[in-house]
């Protein structure tokens, strides 16, 4: 019987990277769901990554969320070993500044489909793990639209600001 694991894994390839992808784990635990946070690389640490994957998956962990700059196989590594939704968020490092990381991100062969976010989207990579889990989960559905919500009442509170102003 395998340990029960986290509903999101937020996997990335450095620890220079969690600056960014520390916003997926956070709204993963905004929105109440558990997360395990883990520097794993595709290219330097192949073997613990995979069998992280593989323990996670057993375990009952839901999406795996990961980030990864320059050459990112990171996501397409995690998509061989597991059938649960893989996201990829590509970083902006190095010389290419994410172009690299996002087409190494996005590009893969069919069968082994990486739901691509933004180049630097963690946040919305959680938000979007989210929105998955969701769809069993009513009580999360309410707190996914609440946090909607929040972010219509900003842009309202702005558009009247800016309009009172001018
Ligand atoms: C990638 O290379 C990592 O995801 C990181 O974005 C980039 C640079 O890694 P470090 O040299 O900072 O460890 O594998």
């Amino acid at each position: 019987m395998s340990e029960k694991a986290a509903d999101v894994a937020v996997m990335m390839g450095s620890k220079s990277d969690l600056e960014v992808m520390k916003g997926a784990a956070e709204m993963v635990k905004k929105l109440r769901l558990t997360v395990a946070v883990r520097v794993l690389s595709a290219h330097r640490t192949p073997e613990q990554a995979a069998a992280f994957v593989r323990e996670s998956t057993a375990g009952g962990t839901k999406v795996f969320i990961c980030g990864a700059g320059v050459a990112a196989h990171l996501a397409g590594a995690v998509a061989a070993h597991t059938t649960r939704p893989v996201i990829g968020v590509p970083l902006a490092s190095g010389s290419l500044q994410g172009f690299d990381s996002l087409l190494s991100t996005v590009q893969m062969p069919p069968g082994m489909p990486v739901a691509t976010v933004a180049v630097g989207g963690a946040e919305n990579a959680g938000l979007l793990a989210a929105q998955m889990i969701a769809i069993g989960d009513p009580a999360l559905a309410t707190r996914i639209e609440a946090e909607r919500e929040a972010r219509r009442q900003k842009v309202l509170e702005a558009d009247a600001e800016v309009r009172a102003k001018y």
